[in-house]
């Protein structure tokens, strides 16, 4: 089996410090999260930033100065992954912004869909457009998929030549309004991915650790994080990102998959 590659999700948009302490949310808050999620285990570091209230943002500004934080104070350099998701509501045209800034990969949501009480909207009109400014400022897209038909999705951006192989996915299982994170859905999805793809996957809430335990057994990635799951276990809120990668990472050694350093994760994926 190949290396395992464990992204750190730090921030997210939808939480705050009142709902989980431990989230780091300031460039240096970031930063030292991203250094000891490295350490733990983890390649990619999956980055949403905040603006001086720690609102969500997506202006360059605040990107750049939570990735400058991050590169001096992360040795080895991670591969730091933009949301073009950013926070539910935010406007098609500053999520694609972001981009400019050419980090290494970018998320690239594949479909509108509930999100919890909200609708996550992404027509196919905006996919197109996100697909353009990828090619465009050459970052590497990893498409999330959270749900079924978000694969038909991307065949048909495939299809009329938007993107191109290799197909970085991200399962991200258990938002409510999308698909749960049943074992069996997983193993639906590794199935009919399109050819030439790679796959991890990214529970949310309690989804996080079964899903995760069978990916590193299934031979996929894994995403862990407090964007996606603020529990260590039943009632017991985690007291850092690293805590939960570590274990992701004590784990997977536990079983025989070694864990891929930012550099092998770069050969991996293929990434320039
Ligand atoms: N905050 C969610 C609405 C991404 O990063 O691209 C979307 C999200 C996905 O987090
Ligand atoms: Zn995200």
């Amino acid at each position: 089996m190949e290396k395992l590659i464990i992204t750190a999700a730090i921030t997210g948009a939808e939480l705050n410090k009142k709902i989980c302490p431990a989230l780091p949310t300031t460039p240096e808050e970031q930063a030292q999260a991203s250094k000891d999620s490295i350490e733990a285990g983890a390649s990619i570091i999956h980055l949403h930033v905040r603006d001086e209230q720690d609102n969500p943002s997506q202006k360059l500004e605040h990107f750049q100065r939570s990735v400058d934080a991050i590169k001096k104070s992360c040795s080895p350099t991670p591969i730091i992954q933009f949301s073009t998701g950013g926070a539910v509501g935010e406007k098609m045209e500053n999520r694609i912004a972001s981009l400019a800034l050419k980090p290494e990969m970018a998320s690239f949501n594949l479909g509108t869909m509930n999100f919890g009480e909200d609708i996550f909207v992404n027509t196919f009109a905006d996919m197109r457009a996100l697909a353009a400014a990828f090619k465009k400022h050459n970052v590497v897209p990893e498409f999330e998929i959270y749900d079924a038909g978000h694969i038909d999705n991307l065949k048909k951006l495939i299809k009329e030549k938007w993107v191109e192989p290799p197909y970085h996915c991200q399962f991200v299982l258990g938002v409510p309004g999308a698909m749960a994170g049943d074992i069996s859905g997983l193993v639906y999805l590794v199935e009919h991915l399109p050819e030439n793809s790679t796959w991890g996957v990214a529970g949310i809430g309690r989804f996080e650790l079964p899903l995760a335990v069978h990916a590193i057994l299934m031979g996929g990635n894994v995403r862990v994080g407090l964007e996606d799951n603020i529990y260590y276990k039943k009632g017991q809120l985690a007291s850092s990102n690293a805590e939960l990668i570590s274990r992701i990472s004590r784990i997977a050694k536990e079983v025989g998959r070694d864990i891929a350093s930012p550099h092998e994760t770069k050969k991996l994926l293929n990434l320039p």
